[in-house]
């Protein structure tokens, strides 16, 4: 079959009656409310829908994972606030793509899984068909929502339904069923015009309720060390001013959860980043923006938040998020922009500061805090350190506020989160809530494809193994794409070694100063071996100021790192001693 943009409309044998199939009318439903982009892997049976998508104009973005096609559809959808769309063929491809849908779920992130699938009269009667499964039932209690459209003149109506229910409340994964026959089904063009919808205000205002409002006021006021959490809902939300005025109003400090560094710099003066576990313990009113109290905020309760007693204000558009946990004093429900300006309006003109005595306890804490880290990150010793190693991207980062940071692994996720400071809303995109390994180039793909500006992937040697085979896709494409591996020889080290004494390698290393750098020159891309942080700074820079598809190989010494990064803690222990 030949595509061309001109067949977008069929005609019928006698030439008379306009008609349109299935392949065009999914293309017109998702340019009609503004999906431009589609992130897939071609195949039985939807590669003339992916080819028809890009002769239409559409961008289509051809990987060589599902997995990797649908992280980059999860993180189009946090960066755009509109689903981003993963196209898969059926059974296998499906399952690939499953992973991005449930982890996009998970973390909040609206997107599309859309698959094509085997005919209905066989796979219901199990016969055996050419990749048969049941997707819709596989998928259901993995996303937010799952639908499939069997008639040609149901697209229409089947899109928008899938659009509404990834970006409205709580956003999340949507899988859309397209069974093979649905493409071909041929109707009368009229009708099929007719039949599409554009979701008019797909995401509506939540406005809060006024009581709710002034009940968190009311605590926030009698706070004597009150802090502010900041979390990834609230960099979706793209309410960068107000969330700024509502900081600086309050004069509160806060702390952003990973991926909320940047809505305000990370070099804020109330940014208790560098004081997190003072600011945890000692804290008396809490208000989440945006931020779950689940396992990366110790679930509210324990050690981490100190014994001192904690009254908590929760700003979430999920009534069921309220006391997940721990009681929440002061529920906010509703979205954030609407929330932030109705608490902004209730401060009104004289809000007092929070007492001086917390706000000096805090800068104290943080002084001291970011004195003991600054020799670590200048050490030039070889091999390079991950401090180090980090300490020079965190300077490339300071000068090139703009570049998109992308972080994977355990000891390489970790520390960056700490060391590379923020400078920009939605420039620090990582591994999420469930710690997923290999979003890495997925990621980066689709912040250089959604933003058009630089990314800068700095990932694990492991986290780089996941994905690593879509730096074709970063060269094929051309993307402004940077990926620093930080090579330890394994995961969190490369030291251990195999207990029984056998000749296998220990579980935990790879080959022993691999070079991840000759695997770009293989796709015409810029390799790079680097051993000291100023060989690692000068190629970053070089990278993202050429734009150059580039991987640069950090070899980092293989006995820095430590188990499980910073969660060590979550191992299981076994409780049989050794004899
Ligand atoms: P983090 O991992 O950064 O702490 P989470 O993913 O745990 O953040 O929390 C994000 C929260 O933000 C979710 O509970 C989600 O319901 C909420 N959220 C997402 N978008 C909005 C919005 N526009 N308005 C209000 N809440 C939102
Ligand atoms: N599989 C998936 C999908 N996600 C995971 N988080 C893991 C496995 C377990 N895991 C981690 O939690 S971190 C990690 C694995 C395999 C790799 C750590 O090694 P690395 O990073 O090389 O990426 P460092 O810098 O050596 O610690
Ligand atoms: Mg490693």
């Amino acid at each position: 079959m030949s595509v061309t943009a001109q067949s977008v409309q069929a005609q019928s044998a006698g030439g008379e009656q306009e008609l349109t199939d299935g392949f065009h009318l999914i293309i017109e439903a998702l340019k009609l409310n503004g999906l431009n982009t589609i992130y897939c892997v071609p195949g039985i049976p939807i590669t003339d829908l992916a080819r028809l998508a890009q002769a239409s104009g559409m961008r289509v973005i051809s990987f060589r994972h599902e997995q990797n096609a649908g992280n980059a559809a999860a993180i189009a959808g946090f960066l755009t606030r509109k689903p981003g769309i993963c196209l898969t063929v059926s059974a296998p491809g499906f399952l690939n793509g499953l992973t991005a849908l449930a982890n996009a779920t998970t973390n909040c992130f609206p997107m599309i899984l859309i698959s094509g699938s085997s005919e209905r009269e066989i796979v219901d009667l199990q016969q055996g068909d050419y990749e048969e499964m049941d997707q819709l039932a596989i998928a259901k209690p993995l996303c937010k929502a799952a639908y499939r459209i069997l008639r040609a003149e149901d697209i229409g109506i089947g899109v928008a339904r899938a659009i509404r229910s990834a970006v409205s409340g709580r956003p999340g994964g949507v899988y859309l069923d397209i069974p093979a026959k649905l493409l071909s089904q041929v109707i009368d063009a009229e009708l099929g015009r007719k039949s599409l919808v554009k979701v008019i205000d797909p995401a509506p205002a939540q406005i809060p309720a006024k009581e709710a409002v002034d009940r968190a006021l009311n605590l926030l006021r009698q706070a004597k060390r009150p802090l502010i959490i900041l979390g990834k809902g609230a960099a979706y939300a793209q309410a960068d001013d107000a969330i700024r005025d509502l900081v600086e109003k309050s004069g509160i400090p806060f702390l952003p959860m990973s991926m909320a560094k940047g809505i305000l710099p990370d070099t804020h003066p109330q940014c208790a980043g560098a004081a997190r576990s003072l600011v945890l313990k000692e804290s008396d009113v809490v208000m989440l923006i945006g931020a779950r109290l689940n396992w990366l905020l110790s679930h509210g309760k324990g050690k981490t938040w100190g014994d001192a007693p904690k009254k908590f204000i929760q700003i979430d558009i999920e009534p069921r998020e309220m006391d997940s946990n721990v009681e929440i004093a002061a529920p906010i429900v509703g979205d954030i922009e609407s929330c932030v300006s109705r608490l902004l309006e209730g401060m009104g003109n004289d809000w007092p500061n929070p007492p001086e005595e917390w706000i000096k306890t805090v800068n104290a804490k943080k002084e001291e805090n970011i004195a003991k880290m600054a020799p670590r990150l200048r050490n030039n010793s070889v091999p390079m350190d991950f401090h180090a190693a980090l300490g020079a991207l965190r300077t490339v980062i300071k000068e090139r506020p703009d570049t998109i940071l992308v972080n994977e692994g355990a000891n390489t996720l970790d520390l960056a989160r700490g060391i590379i400071d923020i400078h920009k809303p939605r420039k620090r995109l990582d591994v999420g809530t469930w710690g997923v390994m290999g979003i890495g180039t997925g990621f980066a793909i689709a912040a250089a494809i959604e933003t058009g500006n630089r990314v800068l992937a700095v990932v694990g040697d492991s986290a780089f193994g996941f994905s690593g085979m879509e730096i074709e896709t970063i060269c094929r494409y051309n993307l402004p794409v940077c990926v620093v591996v930080f090579n330890n020889n394994g995961i969190y080290r490369g030291t251990e070694v195999n207990p029984s004494g056998g000749p296998d390698p220990a579980i935990t290393v790879f080959v022993k100063d691999a070079r991840y750098d000759k695997m770009m020159e293989a796709f015409g891309g810029v390799g790079v071996h680097a051993t000291t942080p100023d060989e690692l700074k000068r190629a970053v820079e070089e990278a993202l100021d050429s734009g150059k598809p580039t991987l640069i190989n950090a070899a980092i010494d293989p006995a820095a790192g430590s188990e499980s990064g910073r969660i060590g803690n979550l191992n299981p222990q076994s409780l049989l001693k050794k004899k």
